[in-house]
């Protein structure tokens, strides 16, 4: 599709160096070659607008450390799309962030809050901090200072930012306290993954793994299988992954893997989630500390996890941590589903080759979009004054993910791509967002 190819052409001219960006676009607009047919989104000029920002916010950002040392960070919000409802996406703070790594992020939430089916527009901001090792005191002075630029720019009708890879309930409590200082009033709709204490939803902490987990038994349901008695690798050992996890072992599967940036474990017991909490959670320790304290579990450094033999895969640390060669192993060790935790964790090629292989394989942006549906709950919570019961949200996150599924399983037969679900999750994704911008004129 000669129109497709030109966007992407022109994007790659424009931003050589935004390989992730490039990345995310290409396996977006690729798949939306069927809906394309019609010419129409070509004279309104609806792709060029879609891999544009509305908005990119760049800053400084400086802090103090422990030692009386004035150190600098570089701090982001790109606000990608706002057709379907404020922006809405989370923080990354993590050494790698730069701009191609957010514009990604960004652009892959604006089609993921629309198969939330809730009203939520696309954005994601971060800096290149990095929260490892540094003292309460530290984090808190970076996150007050990132905030203190940020606040202009967001707020519960204009921007909600919630977090990701090393933002969580910790760094959103600093976050929101220098916001409302700032304002001068308490906003809780500007912020999600809030406290319980002070407006935050009940499960948005285990939201994103356990949606991830009821997406991923539709799925299996969907094929003729059951995800009980199933084994399943994980890895990452955050938020998403110790979740995806616990709900894992709830739904009588057994997670055997987790690791971080330096190594990982293999379990054959099944992951002992009560421990790994403690160390993760609680103490913020490595993952060492889980295989000294948990007899029979093996540590192993660097890369190798995907080798483990398992019939499940769900990558749930971060993008391009399964390439081909992972694939290739899960395929020959006897995988039949892969589940994409965290955003973007397979290559072009790992998916290319799962798909050809028949491994049942769910995009993130579809199977994580259990996080941010949360957060969209949270946002309601706040707006109405109330909280809901966790058995009232459980019951919500749960039809969300079912509801995905169908919607992305739907568009895949409809547009001829019966069982393809990159391709459903980005038509039916697209479909909705195009709609929206093609009544709001030419803005
Ligand atoms: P956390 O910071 O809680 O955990 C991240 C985990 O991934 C850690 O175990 C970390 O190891 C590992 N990791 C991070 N970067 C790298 C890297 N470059 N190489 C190897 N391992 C790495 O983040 P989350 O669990 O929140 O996020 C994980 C993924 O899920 C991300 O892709 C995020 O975008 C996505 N996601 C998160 C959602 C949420 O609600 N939090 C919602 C939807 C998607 P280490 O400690 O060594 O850095
Ligand atoms: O990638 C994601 O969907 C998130 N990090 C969660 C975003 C949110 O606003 O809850």
């Amino acid at each position: 599709m000669e129109y497709i190819r030109q966007v992407l052409r022109d994007l790659q001219i424009r931003h050589p160096e935004q390989r992730e960006f490039l990345q995310a676009a290409k396996e977006v607009l690729e798949s939306l070659t069927p809906v394309m047919a019609s010419g129409k989104y070509e004279n309104m000029g609806l792709l060029e607008r879609l891999v544009t920002p509305e908005r990119c916010v760049i800053f400084r950002v400086p802090w103090t450390d422990e030692a009386g040392q004035v150190r600098v960070n570089t701090g982001y919000r790109v606000q990608f799309n706002s057709a379907l409802g404020p922006y809405k996406g989370g923080l990354r703070f993590h050494p790698t962030v730069n701009l191609s790594i957010i514009k990604f992020l960004g652009f892959e939430q604006i089609f993921k809050n629309a198969l939330t089916g809730l009203p939520m527009g696309g954005g994601k901001g971060g800096a290149d901090f990095d929260p490892k090792g540094k003292s309460d005191r530290e984090i808190m002075a970076f996150c007050q200072s990132y905030m203190t630029e940020l606040y202009r720019h967001i707020g519960p009708d204009t921007d909600v930012p919630a977090g990701d890879i090393g933002v969580g309930g910790r760094e959103i409590g600093y976050l929101f306290g220098q916001y409302k200082r700032l304002r001068g009033a308490f906003e809780g709709g500007t912020l999600t993954g809030k406290g319980l204490a002070y407006g935050g939803s009940l499960l948005r902490k285990q939201a994103t793994g356990y949606g991830l987990l009821y997406l991923t038994a539709e799925m299996l349901h969907h094929h003729g299988h059951a995800l009980a008695g199933k084994t399943v690798a994980v890895s990452g050992a955050g938020n998403v992954a110790l979740y995806a996890m616990e709900k894992a072992w709830q739904l009588g599967a057994k997670p055997i893997t987790c690791s971080d940036s330096d190594g990982w474990i293999y379990d054959p017991d099944g992951i002992d989630i009560a421990l790994l909490k403690k160390i993760k959670e609680e103490k913020r320790q490595r993952l060492t500390a889980y295989a000294a304290q948990r007899p029979g579990a093996q540590y192993h450094t660097g890369k190798g996890l995907w080798e483990t033999p398992c019939e499940i895969a769900l990558p749930c640390a971060t993008q391009n941590e399964v390439n081909i060669l992972d694939a290739e192993a899960l395929v020959k060790n006897g995988c039949i589903a892969v589940a994409e935790g965290a955003n973007m964790p397979l290559t072009w090629e790992a998916t290319g080759y799962l798909q050809r292989k028949g491994v049942l394989f769910c995009p993130g942006k579809a199977a994580n979009a259990g996080g941010v549906a949360v957060s969209g709950l949270e946002m309601s919570q706040n707006a109405q004054r109330l909280s809901w019961t966790e058995a009232e949200v459980d019951a919500k996150l749960r039809e969300i993910m079912a509801s995905i599924f169908r919607n992305v399983d739907a568009a895949a037969k409809q547009w001829g791509r019966e069982g393809d679900y990159v391709a459903g999750a980005n038509i039916a994704g697209f479909l909705k967002v195009a709609e929206a911008m093609e009544a709001q004129g030419i803005v």
